[in-house]
């Protein structure tokens, strides 16, 4: 039978519905997500007929393959579109939103950005170390984590430790910390290590002082195709307007400074009696090369109209567009005031040193 995009059941009462097929990848972190978003779902839509793809969708993006190597380049998502768009064999796939690209293939959207988890990096030590901090390591302990991110930031602040890439999913990088002697500890992001059960291996989490997070960290997205108005509707009641909004502002900071998913760049962003403020940085590898602010804007929703529905690929229908217009301002603005002190130099030169590696 061949597999429309509106596939549709019968059942015994003669009632006609459309059932909803959601990808993933196969790695168990986003099996994970794909049935935390699907419980959602189906709170919210008992009637609805939801299955899971499981493993159908094999993504080699992050989580297989170097990272460092990635730099944002489409074609490592063409299987997953591929699965979205031709044969219509999905309806949705969720993603960590920090993993999807700022500007998404033509006819793609994030039609969900669920609440955020905790959006900051957490330390994970080896068993001998139990009880150290990363202040208290001893000297030239080596840190496993492959992203510039995190080293920049850490190399700096923290530099009598080492730092050497780790690579592989989240289970992959454990196992080589705990069964091997080549890392002290490795640096991952608290929220992933919360959905896959592991909290109680955390023994610090970084404050921002110490290591602001990536854009989008900690929190879900859902994306659909675009023109798929049944289903963005559906999944729009996922979106969490805060959440929504601290990732617009990311996104458009990310998007205006060229920055792929794998540049030293990092955010934090809050919400307080509706201002949103976004910092932002860019470094250089070392970290000795710096470039930090912060800006706010106000999102109170306002009677302007925006003939943009999406913004860096979001489409938030029940989040005021005002507030959307503002957030995505807000990041283009702080961008181009590190860009006019000298960002594009700092990560021209970090991407350059990356790729001769
Ligand atoms: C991206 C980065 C990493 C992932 C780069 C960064 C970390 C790579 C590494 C863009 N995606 O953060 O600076 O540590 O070598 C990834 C993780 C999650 C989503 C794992 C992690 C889970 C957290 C979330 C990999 N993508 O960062 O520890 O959902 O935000």
């Amino acid at each position: 039978m061949e597999e429309g995009p509106y596939k549709c059941v019968r059942d015994v009462n003669g009632t006609v519905s459309r059932v909803i097929r959601m990808g993933t990848r196969k790695s168990q972190l986003a099996r994970i997500q794909t049935d935390y978003v699907a419980e959602k779902l189906k709170n919210l839509y008992p009637d609805v007929n939801l299955g899971i793809a499981f493993g159908k969708i094999v993504l080699h993006v992050l989580n297989d393959k170097p990272v460092l190597l990635m730099q944002n380049k489409m074609w490592s998502l063409r299987p997953l579109y591929n699965q979205l768009l031709c044969p219509n064999r999905v309806d949705l796939v969720v993603h960590s939103l920090k993993d999807l690209p700022t500007t998404l293939p033509d006819g793609f959207t994030i039609g969900a950005v669920l609440q955020r988890e905790s959006p900051y990096d957490a330390v994970v030590l080896h068993p001998k170390n139990s009880g150290l901090t990363l202040d208290s390591l001893p000297d030239g302990s080596v840190i496993g984590t492959s992203s510039l991110r995190r080293a920049a930031q850490l190399k700096k602040r923290f530099s009598h430790l080492e730092f050497k890439d780790i690579r592989g999913n989240l289970n992959t990088r454990l196992k080589k910390l705990d069964e091997k002697e080549d890392y002290s500890a490795i640096i991952l992001a608290a929220a992933g290590l919360k959905r896959m059960g592991w909290e109680t291996r955390i023994s610090q989490v970084l404050n921002p002082e110490d290591c602001m997070y990536a854009v989008g960290q900690g929190a879900l997205a859902v994306e659909v195709r675009a023109r798929d108005s049944d289903i963005l509707e559906m999944v729009s009641n996922l979106h969490h307007p805060e959440t929504v909004l601290r990732c617009i502002a990311e996104r458009a900071f990310l998007r205006r400074l060229e920055g792929g998913c794998s540049v030293p760049v990092a955010v934090h962003t809050e919400v307080k009696d509706s201002v949103l403020s976004l910092t932002g940085a860019v470094y250089s590898l070392d970290g000795t090369d710096c470039l930090k602010d912060t800006m706010e804007a106000s999102i109170t929703p306002g009677n302007q109209e925006s003939a943009d529905f999406q913004h860096v690929g979001v489409t938030a229908l029940n989040v005021p567009q005002f507030s959307q217009v503002a957030a995505e301002k807000l990041g283009v603005a702080l961008a181009d005031l590190l860009l006019s002190q000298g960002a594009m130099e700092i990560l021209t030169t970090a991407r350059k040193l990356n790729d001769a590696r």
